[in-house]
């Protein structure tokens, strides 16, 4: 079987003819967990086992209690325990590596920048000094609004060495989006820079601070701005905006003692969007959050100090919050920080700094993979790629055919593919296969993780039969979890948790199936559900039977107003979207799911619109096909492409 067709209905349904991929010897030798016991000594000894998580971190005070679940859901991991993020990041490696390479960074223009651990401490050190200067105290939370620049993690790691929770905006958002989160969060400040490239063209990123500076209710007390573009962009500064590079070069050389904070003080809030409305606050608390951060970078993602790790993702969401930069800095690890994207100035971008750099850890989602696949093989294959040893994606379900493309094309064929199943919510990574021990399946997430409680289970949280379809939920707490929502106790209650009859429930919104070995499927989120006909579909189930068809590299379907159901397409560069595709799609949907699942439309486009972290916006796409008025868009990653799929669906 090498296509995702029978994946989608029967998902997992015989697991005996499908294929599982052990994990390759050579890796197993050197992996962090190679012993298979690691799942049952979890089991056997939960909550303390994650105490080996915690014993990745250096605290200032060292937890005697691992978990304190008397007041569910509002759980405590390591409560009396005291850390600092930014000294775990920075601090305790300069003994040992203080010379080595912490970050690589890239820029769009072809700059380099890299920082060893000595020089990213002492600049985390200057910028903490002129935060504190500025009257940023501990508690105070810090809203950073930057592009892929060294600035941002220095900014984050400052916050956290001060104590200051950081409340990341993608810088791609919009000052509306910005004033929403400053308000939301309760920020009294701000950082930001004059501008940034996009593509050739330099963005105006200040103005769009500026404005919404003006629609937000807080006043700033200050902000801080970062001269990224140099003088191609003039921004006069007010009298409440500082440059950064003057405050940090006046605060040059000083130390500022890491403030030691309860585990269970707030780190960071990152902002999500939910089933409905307005996004919501998550809260990560700084022991649970940074000590499974750190466990699951070492023992999933394998990553040692030696490597050069690379994380694709940008920092303003949650994968590069945990595996951009905390995940790999509290591991001692060398990581690349890129700021362009993967397709320029050529679609062979990512795998000249594979090769350049040596990566011998990359971790990105199936969006960018399908991308890959569709400018074709040629461009890794023009590349030396023989550094890689591990390979990670995140974010969607990857098909089988991605999969081994990934594998294939970019593996060498032999490394381990680690598909990463977690949330915002979960902060880390919740189910994924261990590299050295859980065989692969693909197409299929994985078991959980050691020590994390998950289930498909059914309505009444009773777990359903392998092949079934249910609702992904952990039933018990873990180190990662959020600690709550900005919104409050009550939000948070709603949002996430049930009570059983055996405990409180996570709910984490997913669709899924698992099969007789416990591997998980994700069939996408619960309303991504569509009804067809009056017969009950999941998105994911009949996009995977479509990108299977030879030609096709990406598809969202969504229902229409009658019932029916509109595929959205996008084809290989060398493939002409004809009318015998279009049939080939219908067939195929009507022959492996169902003849009632024909897609009445097949609208191909040359992009789908997608969400910064590469989310297919299918709720937009409904929205066209239902002929109705839609939302903002300039929040998407490629917004352009909206009007271009309209103006086809009103064609046709
Ligand atoms: C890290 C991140 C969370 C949602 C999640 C699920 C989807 C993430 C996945 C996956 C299938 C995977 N998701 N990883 N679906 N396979 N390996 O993506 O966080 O932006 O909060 O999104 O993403 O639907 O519920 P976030």
């Amino acid at each position: 079987m090498d296509d995702a067709g029978a994946d989608g209905r029967h998902a997992g349904g015989a697991s005996g003819d499908e294929e599982a991929i052990d994990p390759p010897e050579a890796f197993r030798e050197s992996a962090a967990v190679a012993d298979p016991d690691v799942y049952d000594s979890f089991a056997a000894d939960w909550p303390d086992a994650w105490r080996a998580a915690a014993d990745l971190l250096e605290w200032d005070r060292y937890p005697e209690t691992v978990l304190d679940d008397d007041d569910p859901p509002f759980y405590e991991w390591f409560p009396d325990g005291r850390l600092n993020a930014a000294a775990n990041c920075l601090d305790r490696h300069l003994a040992d590596r203080r010379n080595q390479l912490a970050i690589r960074w890239f820029g769009k223009r072809g700059e380099r920048r890299s920082y060893t651990y000595a020089d990213l401490h002492r600049e985390v050190n200057a910028a903490a000094a002129g935060l504190r200067e500025l009257g940023v105290g501990e508690g105070d939370v810090v809203t950073i609004y930057l592009p892929m620049i060294p600035e941002l993690p220095v900014a984050m790691l400052a916050c956290a060495r001060i104590g200051a929770p950081h409340n990341v905006v993608f810088a791609g958002l919009s000052a509306e989006a910005l004033a929403t989160r400053i308000d939301a969060a309760d920020s009294a400040y701000l950082i930001t820079c004059d501008g940034y490239y996009r593509r050739e063209d330099a963005f105006n990123q200040k103005s769009r601070a500026d404005n919404a500076r003006i629609r937000a209710d807080a006043d700033l007390e200050a902000t801080v701005v970062v001269d990224r573009l140099g003088d191609a962009l003039e921004t006069p500064l007010a009298a409440d905006e500082h440059d950064y590079g003057s405050l940090v070069d006046a605060h040059e050389g000083e130390t500022v003692e890491p403030v030691a904070r309860d585990a269970t003080d707030l780190l960071f809030v990152m902002y999500t969007s939910g089933t409905t409305g307005r996004p919501k606050g998550v809260e990560h608390a700084t022991g649970g959050y940074l000590a499974h951060v750190a466990w699951t970078t070492r023992n999933v993602l394998d990553v040692r100090p030696d490597d050069t790790y690379w994380c694709a993702a940008d920092i303003g969401w949650i994968t590069g919050h945990s595996y951009g930069v905390y995940g790999p800095l509290a591991t001692g690890t060398t990581t690349v920080l890129y700021e362009g994207s993967p397709d320029y100035p050529d679609r062979d971008r990512v795998w000249d700094l594979i090769e350049r750099n040596a990566v011998s850890v990359f971790y990105t989602s199936p969006t960018a993979i399908r991308s890959f696949m569709k400018w074709g093989a040629e461009y890794p294959a023009a590349h030396d790629l023989s550094s890689i040893r591990l390979l990670g994606t995140v974010g969607e379900s990857i098909t089988p055919k991605a999969w081994r493309w990934y594998r294939e094309h970019v593996g060498g064929g032999d490394a381990p593919v680690v598909d990463t199943w977690w949330q915002t919510e979960t902060g880390a990574i919740a189910l994924a296969t261990l590299p050295g021990v859980t065989p692969m399946k693909p197409g299929k997430v994985g078991p959980p993780l050691p020590g994390i409680d998950a289930r498909v289970v059914d309505r009444d949280g009773d777990p359903v039969e392998p092949g079934e379809t249910g609702y992904l939920a952990i039933a018990s707490p873990w180190p990662g979890m959020l600690r709550g929502l900005r919104e409050g106790e009550e939000r948070y209650r709603r949002e996430y948790w049930v009570e059983g009859e055996d405990g409180w429930r996570y709910r984490t919104g997913d669709g899924a199936s698992v099969d007789e070995d416990g591997y998980v499927t994700i069939l996408g989120r619960v309303d991504d559900v569509i009804n067809v006909r009056a017969h009950r579909f999941n998105t994911a189930e009949l996009e995977s039977v479509i990108v299977a068809v030879d030609g096709v590299t990406e598809a969202a379907v969504v229902g229409d107003d009658d019932g029916g159901v509109v595929a959205y397409v996008t084809t290989r560069g060398d493939v002409d979207p004809d009318p015998d595709l279009r049939e080939a799609i219908a067939a195929e949907v009507a022959g492996v799911v169902a003849e009632v699942a024909r897609p009445d439309r097949i609208v191909f486009t040359p992009e789908l619109p997608k969400t910064r972290s590469g989310k297919i916006m299918r709720r937009l796409l409904e929205d066209i096909a239902r002929g109705e008025e839609f939302g903002d868009v300039s929040a998407l990653r490629n917004p352009e492409v909206v009007g271009e799929i309209e103006s086809t669906v009103r064609r046709e």
